[in-house]
């Protein structure tokens, strides 16, 4: 058994608004959530979970220039975790994409590269040296956040089986990860 003591889990955004039926799913979104449960049930230091959080009027919408469907605006039901997300428990939230002029795909660092949102400073004070991550979308957001995991120094696992992207094909992403530093880890070696 792995110390996991100065491990913590995080969780990218396991939101309803990236799952079947929401604003921005991703496909199969849904079929990581046990995968997600059983992964928090091991002795992590923390279990951080990640939440897209935008202003209704966010530069990443369609609807004001930008590449998505309006999803996950701050205090709606697209922005909450799902039920079927029984994690145990999340024991801090980090909310990224939060001011409308820039966009945060890692929950490290906003887009821009230096705006912080405040996760590497709470993982230090925790003692944290190496993070597990899983969540959506595996091609976007957990990608961002495993990278920028091993720019600020942490040991970096990745989880596929609690991962689905936007493309359906994980390859070209997990060969990325990999080649960063990122090890892929199999739900069945915690
Ligand atoms: C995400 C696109 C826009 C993600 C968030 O969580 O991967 N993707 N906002
Ligand atoms: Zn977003």
């Amino acid at each position: 058994m792995i110390d996991l003591s100065r491990s913590a889990l995080i969780l990218v955004d396991i939101q309803n608004d990236f799952l079947p039926g929401g604003a921005l799913a991703v496909p199969n979104g849904d079929s990581i959530l046990e995968a997600v449960n059983a992964l928090s049930r091991h002795a992590f230091r923390a279990v951080i979970a990640t939440q897209d959080w935008h202003p209704s009027h966010h530069c990443s919408f369609s609807s004001q220039g930008g590449p998505w469907p309006i999803h996950c605006v701050a205090g709606t039901q697209g922005a909450d975790f799902p039920e079927a997300l029984t994690p145990e428990p999340i024991t801090h939230i980090i909310r990224k994409g939060v001011l409308q002029e820039r966009d945060s795909y890692s929950g490290f660092l906003d887009n821009d590269r230096a705006t912080s949102t405040g996760l590497d400073g709470l993982l230090k004070g925790l003692g944290i040296d190496r993070v597990v991550v899983c969540g959506l979308a595996l091609d976007y957001c957990v990608m961002a956040t495993a990278l920028d995991a091993i720019s600020c120094g942490y040991q970096t696992d990745v989880v596929p089986e609690a991962c689905r992207g936007i493309s359906s094909n994980p390859t070209a992403t997990l060969e990325k990860l990999e080649k960063q530093g990122v090890r892929l880890k199999n739900l069945n070696t915690f």
